[in-house]
C-alpha cells in the first residue's frame, strides 16, 4: 500500500544516516576503540555494519523528534541500541545457539572469521554500546545516566538475554501456556523494541507520563514485531527470505501461530497495532510516522 511504500522510504532514509554514523563509530579512529585489534575491529564491522532495516535506531530517533529532540542528538542512543541488536544477531547464530550460517545475505561472522572472535565481536559490541552512550555530550548527564540503566535492564538477565534464557528453556518442554509465550517474546524481542521508543522519550526529557505512552507503544510494537516475524516463518519461502523455511517450527520454537494458528495470529496484529495507534492519539499529527512504523510492523514482508 501506499503507506507502506512511504514508510520504506523513510526507513531507508534513516537507515542510510544511521549506516554512515555507525561507520564512523565503529572505525579505528574512534575514541571509545582506537587500539582495538584489526581482526577484531573488522568481524564487529562484519556483524554491524552493510545490511539490517535498522528499525531499532529508527524508534529512537523518531520517538525522541516527538518530543523536539534533533536527530543528531538522538543518534549516539540509537547506535548503543543496533549495536546491542547486532550483538544478538552474531551470538544468536553461533553453533551453541541457532548454529546459522547466514545472516543478511551473508556469512555470519562466525563462518567468515572463527567462533571465538565472534564471541569476542559480539562482546565488543555490547560494550561499546554503553560507551557510545556515556560518550553522548548532546544529552544532559542525568538523561544519560538514565538511559544507561534502561539499556542495562532491557538488554540484560530481566530483558533480552533473560527472554533468550526462557525461549532456550522452553524448547525442552512439549508445549508452553500463552502467557509464557508472550513473556519470553516480550523479553527476548520487545525489550529492546521499547528500549528504542522509550529511549527517544528519556533522551529528549519527556513528561514521565509521556514516557511511559511511547514505552506501551514499543511493548506493542516489540509482539507485533515477533507475530509478524513468527508469522513469516510460517509461510516463509526459503529461496526468497534466504532463511530455512519453518526452521523454527521444526526446532520446537513455541510460538503464537503454532498455538492458535494463522488466522487466529493476524486478527491479534491488527488488533495490536490498533491498540498501538491509538496510544499515540494524543500526539495528533506529530506522531504520524511511529503510526506508519506501526503498520509496516505488522504487514512487513520482510
Ligand atoms: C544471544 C544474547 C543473545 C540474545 C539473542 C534477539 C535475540 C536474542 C536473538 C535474535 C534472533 C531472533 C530470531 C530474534 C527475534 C527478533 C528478530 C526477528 C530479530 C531480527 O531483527 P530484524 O528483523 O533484523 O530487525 P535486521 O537484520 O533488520 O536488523
Amino acid at each position: 500500500s501506499q503507506t507502506d511504500t512511504r514508510f520504506a522510504d523513510e526507513l531507508s532514509q534513516a537507515a542510510a544516516r544511521v549506516e554512515q554514523a555507525m561507520d564512523a563509530s565503529l572505525g579505528a579512529g574512534s575514541a571509545l576503540l582506537g587500539t582495538a585489534p584489526d581482526r577484531l575491529l573488522a568481524a564487529m564491522r562484519h556483524g554491524a555494519l552493510g545490511g539490517g532495516k535498522r528499525l531499532r535506531p529508527f524508534l529512537v530517533i523518531e520517538s525522541a523528534a516527538l518530543f523536539g529532540a534533533a536527530a543528531e542528538q538522538a543518534m549516539p542512543v540509537a547506535l548503543a541500541l543496533e549495536c546491542v541488536h547486532c550483538y544478538s544477531l552474531v551470538h544468536d547464530d553461533l553453533p551453541a545457539m541457532d548454529d546459522d550460517d547466514l545472516r543478511r545475505g551473508q556469512p555470519t561472522v562466525h563462518r567468515a572469521f572463527d567462533e571465538a572472535t565472534a564471541i569476542l565481536a559480539g562482546d565488543a559490541l555490547l560494550t561499546l554500546a554503553f560507551g557510545l552512550v556515556a560518550d553522548a555530550h548532546g544529552i544532559a548527564p542525568e538523561r544519560r545516566i538514565a538511559l544507561v540503566r534502561l539499556l542495562s535492564h532491557e538488554a540484560g538477565a530481566a530483558g533480552m538475554v533473560g527472554g533468550q534464557a526462557l525461549d532456550l528453556a522452553a524448547e525442552r518442554r512439549p508445549t508452553l501456556p500463552e502467557a509464557e509465550i508472550r513473556q519470553l517474546q516480550a523479553m527476548k524481542t520487545g525489550a529492546l523494541i521499547a528500549f528504542g521508543c522509550e529511549a527517544g522519550a528519556v533522551l529528549a526529557g519527556a513528561a514521565p507520563r509521556e514516557r511511559t505512552v511511547l514505552r506501551r507503544f514499543g511493548e506493542a510494537l516489540g509482539l507485533a514485531f515477533q507475530l509478524a516475524d513468527d508469522l513469516l516463518d510460517e509461510t516463509a519461502d526459503a529461496a526468497t527470505l534466504g532463511k530455512a523455511a519453518g526452521k523454527d517450527a521444526a526446532r520446537g520454537k513455541k510460538t503464537l501461530p503454532a498455538l492458535h494458528g494463522q488466522d487466529w495470529t493476524r486478527q491479534e496484529l491488527a488488533r495490536l497495532v490498533g491498540e498501538a495507534e491509538a496510544m499515540l492519539e494524543p500526539f495528533g499529527e506529530r506522531a504520524e510516522t511511529l503510526r506508519r512504523a506501526a503498520r509496516f510492523v505488522a504487514g512487513r514482508d520482510r
